[in-house]
């Protein structure tokens, strides 16, 4: 029988607002719970079925804690600058403010339509100046304390989008947006000094209960490496240089190398090159422009070319050929090679393919040979051994380096936070905290210029601030606005700093915070960067910004592949609400399958679902007081107290596939016994309600207990169970003969073992082999197993 979900579920959407239920107050004496959704981006398109699954989830978190006596702070908001807004303009002429806001609008919609209870006062917007005029501010704090900075250097520059990307933005040599080529070319641009925190951003996951891949995920990146610097003096010092330094994980192989290589760009390496070489390496440089750094790395097919240069040894004096190769990355280590070609399996290759001398220094058992000094020494214990030496003859020193860059962060893109730095002929100055925010400038033209020139700049009246001062153009990436933004949740509209510091102190860290796996070494490492920053200015408490993380998976299509509009597999979710109410849709993407496993939609999953809610729904409905027996009352108890507990630890631990299914099967039992007994419905009401919030207070309401209206059920507090009552009474144990089982048996927990071996030997199959035999032994452990030796 349906039920009506969509009367009910606009109604009490409304009471909630009205009643201002999900409100988060600073000033409570109640312990604190903060749970984060990753906000969304607004699109055009609207939600799809992946948001509510993680927005569930957090749901279900945040009405659980509220109903067990936490201050709960779960707030959303939009990540709101970003491509698809700037390219709809380019295409249309219409602002992209104005798409954005048409699209947070519908996500608005859409989000309220769940059910979801965030505390809608708090909403931000990235796009919004009342929130970038802080983003702009702590830019200024970060330039201040040396950690912004514009150079030039190589970058992943996007003919086709006209602008940079960053590292995490380019996969395969193409863009992550779109697929379009990327090539590495020299650009001035804002850097932030991540690098600084390498470390720190290394230690501090100790601290945080996040999943192991994500973990390992942000270390690799990060990449620490330890070893040594190398310095390698030119032979012919009239060429631009005195040394090349190399850095090296393996310092005990130096007396190895037969070769020294460097990257293309290397700024001096048309200097160094003997004048009939140069032809050669110049052709060289050009072709390795049009790589990408991840092409150059699996450098399959090993390239090069020989300088005609050579640089000494540092120990032994020998003359090192020194060459080019596009395998060697600038911006790793020192951006120079030394090839040990016996020990490292890509110098080997490149020394096979150019017919370079192979010295092995290490025997088989690991022990140096042929390294004047490291001789006899296990190769690591040669390490520190060769470091002393170099750093003796300062010829180099002990070295930690890391893969980690510092942070690209300038876009030449319209749609984005203008950086509050203004340009003098000598210098570079930030505006002050009074001018700001600095509005983003309209503009005829939202595209590009081309050559790394954005769009900001063809408003002459507003690139010039002053005489012979001039704004910054370029604006600041996307994830700049959600590198702070669970910040000024906390205070969300101090129009005096960007959060108030107590306030901040209350809420952080983040209890809880969910979303996809996708922004593991983008978002989820910039945000901490972020946060450590305003920790070591004192604008935080807490080193580490999110406690507890949690990845939902992805919703695949019901053909069990990717959804995409191609292969026509997108579910709708207003489509879902409207034809089975947001209960269900929460409801089944919950009972899918674990949280953070990839999981197919079902049609006839989400109807299994609404039949449940339909189920409920008439025990609950026109109910009439009955009498009970007193058999149904104890045995109706005994399973609604193992509900309770199962519900509550289910919940506990993010297992709410699990959760649903008890209470499913409390309800199968309840139309067993064909009793509707008030007391037990309650309870099951009261459990359901962060899983299915609208037919719940709407139940609750039937049941006769909001009779002023504001009595609801999520301001109930959580069931509590009696732990005697979930103890089992009964046990299933096994029977073996001569230690094969043979049987089970249901019995009393503390059946004595006389009574077990009678029941036992009346089986069948127990009796078939031991009659005719005797018995030697048996052997009763109580609640367990029964073994009889014959
Ligand atoms: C000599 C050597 C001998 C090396 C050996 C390895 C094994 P990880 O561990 O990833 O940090 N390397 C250094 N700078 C490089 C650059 N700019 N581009 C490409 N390769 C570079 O790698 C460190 C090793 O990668 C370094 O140690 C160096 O090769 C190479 F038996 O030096 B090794």
């Amino acid at each position: 029988m349906p039920y009506p979900h969509l009367e009910i579920e606009p109604k009490w959407q409304e009471t909630w607002e009205k009643l201002k239920a999900f409100k988060a107050h600073y000033d409570s004496d109640k312990p604190k719970y903060y749970v984060l959704d990753m906000f969304p981006y607004p699109s055009s398109q609207g939600l799809h079925v992946g948001h509510p699954e993680g927005y569930t989830a957090t749901d279900i978190i945040s009405r659980y804690k509220r109903a067990k006596g936490f201050n709960v702070l779960h707030p959303i908001g939009f990540d709101a600058f970003g491509l698809p807004a700037e390219q709809h303009a380019i295409q249309t002429g219409v602002h992209p403010a104005e798409t954005t806001r048409k699209s947070i609008e519908n996500f608005r919609r859409q989000l309220k339509s769940l059910g979801l209870s965030f505390d809608w006062s708090r909403e931000v917007s990235t796009c919004e100046p009342e929130y970038y005029k802080w983003t702009q501010y702590i830019f200024t704090i970060l330039y201040e304390r040396g950690l912004a900075y514009q150079t030039s250097v190589p970058v992943n520059w996007c003919e086709e989008l006209k602008t940079v990307l960053a590292n995490e933005e380019v996969i395969d040599g193409k863009s992550e947006r779109g697929d379009h080529p990327v090539v590495r070319i020299p650009m001035k641009q804002w850097m932030l000094k991540i690098t600084d925190y390498a470390e720190r951003l290394i230690d501090d996951l100790s601290l945080v209960d996040w999943p192991r891949r994500t973990k390992d995920g942000q270390i690799n990146w990060i990449g620490k490496s330890v070893g040594a610097i190398i310095d390698f003096e030119y032979e012919d010092k009239s060429k631009g240089g005195d040394k090349i330094s190399v850095f090296t994980t393996r310092p005990d192989t130096v007396f190895g190398v037969t070769f020294m290589v460097l990257p293309p760009e290397h700024p001096n390496l048309l200097n160094l090159c003997t004048d009939d070489k140069k032809s050669l390496v110049e052709n060289y440089i050009k072709a390795a422009q049009t790589k990408s750094e991840i092409e150059r790395k699996a450098n399959l097919d090993k390239t090069g070319i020989f300088t005609g240069s050579y640089v000494i040894h540092p120990f032994t004096k020998e003359r090192i050929p020194i060459w080019v190769s596009d395998y060697v990355i600038i911006s790793y280590g020192t951006g120079n090679v030394m090839g040990v070609p016996a020990h490292d399996e890509r110098d080997l290759e490149f020394a096979h393919k150019f017919d370079l001398k192979v010295t092995n220094v290490i025997d088989e058992n690991g022990i140096m040979v042929g390294s004047d000094f490291l001789n006899g020494l296990n190769y690591k214990n040669a390490i520190p051994r060769v470091i002393e030496e170099l750093e003796k003859r300062k010829v180099g020193y002990g070295h930690t380096t890391y893969k980690l860059r510092d942070w690209l962060f300038s876009r030449q893109r319209y749609w984005g936070e203008p950086f509050p730095v203004i340009h003098y002929p000598e210098s570079i100055k930030t505006v002050p905290l009074e001018e700001l925010p600095v509005l983003l400038p309209e503009v005829a033209d939202y595209k590009p210029r081309g050559c790394g020139i954005s769009p900001l700049a063809n408003n002459t009246k507003w690139l010039n601030y002053a005489k012979d001062a001039t704004r910054e153009t370029d604006t600041m990436p996307v994830s700049a606005g959600s590198s702070w933004y669970f910040l000024r949740y906390t205070d969300p509209h101090n129009n005096k700093e960007p959060f108030c510091k107590k306030k901040a102190r209350y809420w952080m860290p983040v209890d809880l915070y969910i979303g996809g796996p996708e922004h593991t070494v983008s978002h989820l490492l910039y945000s901490r960067f972020w946060h450590k920053v305003l920790y070591d200015v004192g604008l935080v408490d807490v080193v580490e910004p999110f406690q507890k993380l949690v990845h939902q998976g992805m919703i695949l299509g019901q053909d069990g592949e990717k959804m995409s509009k191609s292969r026509g597999n997108i579910i709708n979710p207003d489509e879902i609400v409207h034809k089975y109410g947001a209960d269900s849709l929460r409801m089944y993407e919950m009972f899918m399958g674990p949280l953070s496993k990839d999981k197919p939609w079902q049609d006839k999953g989400i109807d299994g679902i609404y039949r449940f809610l339909s189920r409920v729904w008439s025990l609950c409905d026109n109910l009439k007081e009955d009498k009970l027996s007193d058999e149904i009352y104890d045995s109706t108890k005994k399973l609604l107290h193992k509900t309770i507990k199962k519900v509550t630890l289910d919940i506990e631990n993010i297992n709410f596939n699990t959760a649903i299914s008890q209470m499913m099967i409390f309800v199968n039992e309840l139309y067993k016994t064909g009793e509707r007994p008030r007391f037990a419905l309650k309870i099951l009401v009261k459990l359901l309600a962060p899983f299915a919030p609208h037919i719940s207070e709407e139940l609750w309401e039937k049941l006769g207990e909001n009779s002023d209206g504001k009595n609801l059920v999520c301001f109930q507090d959580w069931p509590k169970f009696d732990e005697s009552l979930v103890i089992e009474s009964k046990v299933t144990i096994g029977i073996q003969v001569n230690g094969k089982l043979r049987a089970t048996i249901e019995t009393e927990v503390d059946s004595e073992e006389s009574d077990v071996l009678s029941k036992a030997k009346a089986i069948k199959n127990v009796e078939h082999y031991i009659k005719d035999k005797k018995i030697k032994k048996v052997i009763y452990v109580r609640g367990k197993i029964l073994n009889i030796i014959v």
